[in-house]
């Protein structure tokens, strides 16, 4: 895993970032500083689908980010397939578009493309989502949650929550196969809950990050699994669709099952006001400022950090409850 700079707030993020007083990984900077005016600038977003509550709200918040801005935005919509992606940057790269910007839909499989907007002389940002790549010179800078860390989250609560359990059998509804937050955070939580035999994965299935696939594996576990004490989502959207298989099976879900979930959107967060849900561990989709900030950075010929992390919590029923009335997504 990169090394990570994780700093108190988004804003302080980029600023420290753009000031490099962090001595962390050496700053980069991409292209030759287009120094455009900012209404000439174009940049080419590939996003990688409208799977769930988070992809929406994150869509949303980059393309309100860019209008905002004044700087144009082209976006696509992959429906989460990989060739679609590439597609649409090849495309962005015939359009000569400044920037390239997306969050990859699998980890591996990006060498080719990058080295064609590479060759062209496009900087390209990450968002949400990393790519496995050796070469780091593919991408300017990887703006992102640390989802090894929000797995480690989900596991230090089931510590805490089950700690007078003798054993603890759990079913893990898996992100899509292949996708950063699906590895990470299955590594996360394996790794904190691994400290104790107690705690058994007796399941482990993808649910493709959205409800219908969520309770479409749930309602088969709860068929084939005599005991679950535990759903762990790594989503909300396949946790809420878990919670109808449960309640469909005559099981009340956040008693006779407990359910954590990770992103935190307004439906989880109900859930879990309702006590459907009984921990949320945050993800953030509300990247869009900090990467225009970052285009404008780099459009002044500036330098970014290779790694930026948002700083993002946790909220358990009363808190979501507190939360709730605010919530922008
Ligand atoms: C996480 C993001 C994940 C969300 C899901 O940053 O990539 O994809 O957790 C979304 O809700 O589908």
């Amino acid at each position: 895993m990169k090394k990570l700079i994780t700093i108190a707030a988004a804003g302080a993020a980029l600023a420290l970032a753009l000031s490099g007083c962090s001595a962390h990984a050496a700053p980069a900077s991409g292209g030759d500083g287009g120094g455009k005016a900012i209404d000439e600038l174009v940049v080419g977003f590939a996003q990688v689908g409208a799977e769930s509550g988070w992809r929406t709200a994150n869509s949303k918040d980059i393309q309100a980010s860019f209008e905002e801005a004044g700087i144009e935005l082209k976006f696509s919509d992959a429906q989460q397939k990989q060739e679609n992606q590439i597609k649409a940057i090849r495309s962005y790269i015939q359009q000569r578009v400044d920037y390239i910007a997306f969050s990859p839909v699998v980890e591996t499989g990006w060498d080719a493309v990058l080295n064609e907007a590479k060759a062209a002389g496009i900087p390209v940002i990450l968002t949400d989502r990393a790519v496995d790549s050796k070469d780091e010179s593919l991408y300017v800078t990887f703006l992102g949650s640390d989802f090894v860390e929000e797995g480690r989250k989900a596991g230090q609560w089931a510590v805490t929550e089950f700690a007078d359990a003798d054993s603890v059998k759990i079913v893990q509804l898996e992100g899509t196969t292949g996708s950063a937050p699906a590895i990470d955070r299955a590594e996360g939580f394996a790794e904190v809950i691994g400290e104790d035999d107690k705690f058994e994965v007796v399941a482990s299935q993808t649910g493709d990050f959205t409800r219908a696939g969520g309770r479409q594996v749930m309602e088969a576990l709860l068929k084939s699994q005599p005991e679950i004490d535990l759903v762990y989502a790594h989503n909300d959207d396949m946790g809420l669709g878990a919670i109808e298989a449960i309640e469909a099976a005559g099981k009340v879900p956040g008693k006779d099952i407990k359910i954590v979930t990770v992103d935190a959107v307004k439906d989880g967060m109900q859930a879990l006001a309702d006590g459907k849900i009984n921990f949320i561990v945050e993800c953030s989709p509300l990247l869009g400022a900090q990467l225009v900030d970052i285009v404008k950075t780099l459009n002044d010929g500036g330098e970014v950090e290779k790694r930026i992390v948002t700083e993002e919590t946790t909220f358990t029923q009363e808190q979501a409850i507190e939360a709730l009335p605010d919530r922008k997504y």
